[in-house]
């Protein structure tokens, strides 16, 4: 499998090459692909030195799969040009992923509406992908009507503006702000722009995102997305109404029971998720399951993920194993 991972000098970019080899995905040439600055630098996979390259020369070496995680604009100038010459592109960015032509993939959840004619398959944002893993299960058995959720995103989010800005805050040192107030000791409700509605650009991601990947328009989302002084994952407090009565073991069980999640809930001995738990793990964590007092038929729990790996770098690659699979 002839590989092109393109913004490989960018955070979500190494963490890809970083699951590439932990996962021995059966490469058999790799084409780190950046920006004109970084064209020729060399960076290491597997103990090995490779040059990156620049999308021009990219498309002309036709590579079987191209992992995007370059920016939206980047996106859609380019995957088409890779699509064009046979690449089947995973595109991290939001530039595909409400188009009505594109699929929007959760391995886990939908990756067997994939076919061969799927040339640009857009991967979720990375604090949709770790909520549908938690839903999907349960909205297959008890139907939900009403999702209230808020989150606590790591700033690696961001990206890596945002971590040098904590660290310069933390240090007492000048940076460049990457948000319009401290981050260092601080919460911001404001991940991503503000839109007309007055939700911000994420949290809108999350209602339009999830009801694509559920393929339910029924199912109302409501999020409030706030960025923490935290690197290694984002969480997730989220208030789930279902349709149907449930008894909360039998949540347990399936959330238990389903490939990717991990339950971690047993309060009597202080164990829930959190991000320095997550950090580096490819799975979605979930915890603090309990009846919400204040409806019979709700619940809360807390989900955590790394929202470099199962928020974007392994669910891509995942999508990608799951196509040279399904060629088998
Ligand atoms: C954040 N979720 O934490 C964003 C980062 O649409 O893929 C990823 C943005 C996206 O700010």
């Amino acid at each position: 499998m002839k590989v092109a991972v393109v913004g490989a000098t960018g955070m979500v970019g190494q963490v890809m090459l970083n699951v590439l080899a932990e996962r021995n995905f059966p490469l058999t040439e790799l084409i780190p692909v950046a920006s004109e600055k970084s064209v020729g630098k060399e960076i290491e996979f597997n103990g090995k030195k490779y040059k990156v390259v620049s999308l021009e020369t990219a498309v002309k070496r036709k590579p079987e799969i191209a992992l995007f995680s370059a920016g939206g604009e980047t996106s859609l100038e380019w995957a088409p040009k890779f699509a064009e010459v046979g690449t089947t592109v995973i595109d991290n960015s939001s530039a595909w992923r409400m188009d009505k032509t594109k699929k929007l993939i959760v391995p886990e959840i939908n990756a067997a509406s994939l076919t061969k004619d799927d040339k640009i398959i857009a991967n979720p944002n990375c604090s949709t992908i770790q909520l549908v893993m938690a839903l999907k299960p349960l909205h297959d058995k008890f139907k939900i009507k009403r999702v209230i959720v808020s989150t606590y995103q790591s700033i690696t989010g961001t990206g890596v503006k945002a971590v040098r800005q904590l660290e310069s805050e933390y240090n007492n040192e000048q940076a460049e702000m990457a948000y319009p107030y401290p981050i260092h000791k601080n919460a911001l409700p404001h991940c991503d722009v503000f839109l007309e509605n007055d939700y911000t650009k994420e949290e809108m991601k999350l209602t339009h995102e999830t009801k694509k990947i559920l393929n339910d328009d029924s199912v109302l989302v409501s999020a409030t997305a706030v960025r923490i002084p935290v690197v290694g994952g984002h969480s997730e407090s989220v208030n789930i109404e279902f349709e149907k009565d449930f008894e909360i073991n039998e949540i347990k069980q399936i959330l238990k029971d389903f490939s990717g999640i991990t339950l971690q809930d047993n309060p009597t001995v202080n164990v829930y998720p959190m991000p320095i738990y997550a950090e580096g793990k490819n799975d979605v964590f979930v915890g603090r399951i309990r009846k919400d007092h204040s409806h019979p038929r709700a619940l809360n729990m807390w989900i955590v993920a790394d929202n470099l790996r199962k928020g974007a770098a392994t669910n891509a690659i995942q999508i990608a194993e799951y196509l040279i699979h399904k060629k088998d």
